[in-house]
């Protein structure tokens, strides 16, 4: 039995608005939320949460961050979009800017992380046939089980998900899959002369932050140089300081082939996407085979560089491995009985939930957020815990305390 929360008849109104004219393709904890700044949000009663989600990572750089939002707006004045028919003078200085931040030759602009994951499948494919010599038509892409990548066809074609594949078929052909955190599994499946590329995430975050082995990301790196093979990496989640470094990769110093990053990349401000590769990858696609309508529009660009600037100006890599660390220590420290697991990198954290209760997890987020802490469940009983990098230690003690209280009201 799902537990029953009184709402406010002010949520009440949105709930009931976005359940007679919105698809019900969510299942979203009942807040209705108005306002946001740094760590905290605001519904529409006027009462305050920590966001412990942080729009998936999108917001890591904290809610209305004042750069962002500045960009944003002196940008959204002046010009917005003006398609790639034309150049503007924002997207080469964005280009040069993003290019010599990750130490790429070329960027590719795209708007969602799913459309940067078709990008890079796309290039990987290209490069497969023009560089590799794959056989026309017979380019292979390697997944990790239990990958997520967004919702387009190519993306549900790769899930191990039913509930993201099922009854969407016919699906995308030309998809492997290999077990994650397994380096035999991916040896054996890169031998095959068809295969393209390993599209991976370092840490799986919709699989409730999954961290690979030591050693894995290294592996995968000199597996797929061994075989001829790109290594796309999917840090659209992982990316941009979330787990106390710049990339995942970075901490096992590895360099993929493809990099794809979305969601910080503005902030939680608007879909910006980016696919960065060296000319040997970027360079097989020509004029009119691929782009956007809003790819690399001058908003996009101007905001993209203030997000970007934000992370390294507040060093926010380095505080998110400090912060994620005490966050880990003070959740252990809880010695719950409901918790089996607690894990992650950086501000990239779940809790396995472990109660006779399969809606413990709901429950206890519902509890959370009568207690003033915003999170939500994923898979059942895994939740992430993943505030926006601006917090500070003591703002985690606070928010340990209250989980703690939830987790002893579970009962
Ligand atoms: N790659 C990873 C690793 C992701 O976590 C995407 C790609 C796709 O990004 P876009 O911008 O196309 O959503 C994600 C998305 C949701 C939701 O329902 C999204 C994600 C995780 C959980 C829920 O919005 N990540």
């Amino acid at each position: 039995m799902e537990t029953t929360i009184a709402l406010s008849e002010k949520t009440q109104y949105y709930l009931d608005l976005e359940d007679k004219y919105g698809a019900h393709n969510y299942h979203p904890i009942p807040v209705v939320l108005a306002k946001g700044q740094g760590v905290f949000l605001w519904d529409v009663d006027g009462k305050r949460y920590y966001d412990f989600l942080s729009g998936y990572s999108a917001v890591n750089q904290g809610h209305c961050h004042p750069k962002i939002i500045q960009a944003l707006v002196s940008q959204a004045e002046v010009l917005t979009l003006t398609s790639r028919a034309f150049y503007n003078n924002l997207l080469g200085e964005y280009e040069r800017y993003i290019t010599h931040y990750f130490g790429y030759d070329k960027v590719l602009p795209m708007n969602t992380g799913v459309e940067g994951g078709e990008t890079a499948i796309k290039l990987a494919r290209r490069w497969g046939y023009v560089k590799k010599g794959i056989p026309d038509n017979k380019a292979k892409i390697i997944f990790a089980e239990n990958n997520f990548w967004g919702r387009t066809m190519a993306a549900i074609s790769s899930s191990t998900d039913p509930s993201s594949y099922s009854k969407f078929g016919p699906y995308m052909p030309g998809f492997e899959l290999v077990p994650y955190n397994n380096l035999p599994a991916l040896e054996k499946a890169l031998q095959d002369p068809h295969v393209a590329a390993f599209m991976v995430e370092p840490i799986q975050g919709e699989a409730g932050v999954v961290v690979p082995d030591e050693g894995y990301l290294k592996g995968v790196r000199e597996l797929c140089s061994q075989y001829n093979v790109l290594f796309i990496a999917d840090e659209i989640q992982t990316g941009l300081a979330r787990t106390g470094k710049m990339l995942a990769c970075d901490h096992e110093n590895v360099r993929p082939d493809i990099l794809i990053l979305g969601k910080a990349l503005s902030g939680g401000t608007l879909p910006v996407s980016a696919v960065l590769a060296d000319d040997e990858v970027m360079m097989n696609i020509k004029p009119g085979e691929h782009g956007s309508t809003y790819g690399g529009n001058p908003l996009a660009c101007r905001v993209a560089m203030a997000a970007l600037e934000v992370l390294k100006e507040e060093k926010m890599a380095e505080h998110a491995e400090k912060m994620g660390q005490l966050l880990r220590d003070e959740l252990a420290g809880l010695n719950s009985p409901y918790i089996a697991t607690i894990r992650g990198r950086g501000l990239l954290n779940a809790i396995v939930i472990k109660h006779e209760n399969p809606e413990a997890a709901w429950d206890l987020c519902l509890k959370l957020k009568e207690e003033g802490l915003l999170a939500k469940p994923t898979h059942g009983d895994k939740i992430r815990f993943a505030p926006p990098l601006v917090i500070t230690a003591d703002q985690i003690k606070e928010c340990v305390a209250i989980i703690g209280k939830c987790l002893q009201s579970l009962g």
